[in-house]
């Protein structure tokens, strides 16, 4: 057989097996057109302590969905963390069509193509911002660009942010949720697991909030800007492996969270400067069941949670609820969970949180990510595939 009559098959999987890393994938392999087979299928009526609500499949068939964004009532872009795909959802039919131009990404355990954002003033300016794992010389990391819609397509994209240094042999604790807030883009950064000292060390990106402007820049009133040696995009430090953070809007506060190792998930108020504590301090415990370090729960200098689970839910995504579908809601912070599967659902007095429901247990669904939709509707990504869409239900309805 001459060279040129080679199957085109053979030839790219010969190219891909010489890549450095075989999880390294170019966009389209997996990331193809699709139609949701169950779509609008009902699964039940659920009941919460504020609220009756309808559970319905908005899409499925998608691969581990991480973040997910509205771009109208009818249309969300949702990330496939390990085919690496953004993909955009027609919510009115369930038809999946990944978005073409969309960058190379590792995607193996905790790394992938992980959250998406809007620009606050997308509207007018058109941004769209992403978080993924890459491949290097020096070994994997996160990135955070910034892109338009152009029809199905990426354009003009951007590198705003590069976490640094990349690691070798660590897929764990990628962090990479954002959050947008006056002008900022904040950014969650995990430990990579290996590296816990990490999380209190000012020069390494690891185990940190980072905060630069909306374009990349670095604000020159970042708390550790003159601090020698510190990297000057850090916002906050000590935090383990943050798989959750927004912005509530009826304050202005970001809110994060963060898995313990066992027991020991936190809530916590993000605030400039501040130490959140991980690895000195946790509620949580070595895996074995041993104490983690010293045992201690409590330091001069470093901040206690909001709130924390013991045992561990695990959790992902979270978003505050201002719709008006679910009067009994308003105000409310979800989160999804995936190790104790369920949405919970939080009751704040002021910043704190005074009450928890655990809702939809008995789907046994790992929660990714949870949004409220323009339609005030609340929708969940879960790593089942699906996009489920919760609306209330009357009183009479079965
Ligand atoms: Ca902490």
């Amino acid at each position: 057989m001459s060279p040129r009559l080679v199957p085109l098959s053979l030839i790219s999987a010969a190219i891909i097996f010489t890549t450095p890393a075989a999880a390294q994938r170019a966009q389209s392999a997996d990331c193809a057109m699709r139609d949701s087979a169950r779509f609008g299928e009902h699964l039940g009526i659920e009941e919460s302590v504020h609220a009756r609500f309808h559970v319905e499949i908005a899409a499925d068939g998608l691969d581990l969905p991480w973040g997910m964004v509205f771009l109208s009532s009818t249309e969300a872009l949702i990330t496939e963390k390990h085919a690496g795909c953004i993909t955009r959802a027609n919510l009115e039919t369930g038809h999946l069509t990944p978005l073409q131009n969309a960058p190379a990404v590792y995607g193996k355990g905790g790394a992938g193509m992980l959250d998406i954002e809007l620009h606050p003033d997308y509207r007018t300016n058109g941004w769209i911002y992403f978080s993924y794992s890459i491949d290097t010389e020096a070994g994997t990391t996160l990135v955070v660009d910034r892109a338009r819609l152009d029809g199905d397509s990426l354009a003009g994209r951007e590198r705003l942010f590069t976490v640094r240094p990349a690691v070798r042999d660590s897929d764990n604790h990628h962090g990479g949720r954002l959050a947008l807030k006056d002008g900022y883009l904040f950014i969650t950064m995990g430990e990579r697991y290996d590296l816990k000292e990490d999380a209190q060390g000012l020069d390494t990106h690891h185990g940190k909030v980072i905060r630069i402007f909306d374009d990349g820049r670095v604000p020159e009133d970042n708390p550790f800007v003159n601090t020698p040696g510190a990297l000057p995009e850090i916002w906050s430090l000590g935090h383990r492996n943050p798989q959750g953070m927004t912005l509530n809007p009826l304050t202005g506060v970001i809110w994060e969270h963060e898995h313990g190792p066992k027991g020991g998930d936190e809530i916590n108020i993000i605030r400039r400067g501040v130490n959140y504590g991980w690895p000195a301090i946790t509620y949580g415990r070595e895996y074995s069941g041993e104490k983690m370090g010293n045992g201690l729960t409590r330091m001069d200098g470093m901040a206690q949670p909001v709130y924390y689970y013991i045992p561990s839910i695990a959790p992902s995504g979270m978003d505050f609820y201002t719709g008006d579908a679910f009067p009994g809601w308003k105000g409310n912070l979800f989160i999804g969970a995936m190790a104790k599967t369920h949405l919970n659902r939080l009751v704040l007095e002021d910043n704190r949180i005074a009450r928890e429901e655990r809702l939809l247990g008995d789907f046994n669904w790992r929660v990714r990510a949870v949004r409220e939709g323009p339609d005030g509707f609340l929708y969940l990504a879960v790593d089942e595939g699906l996009i489920l869409r919760l609306r209330p239900a009357g009183i009479d309805e079965q």
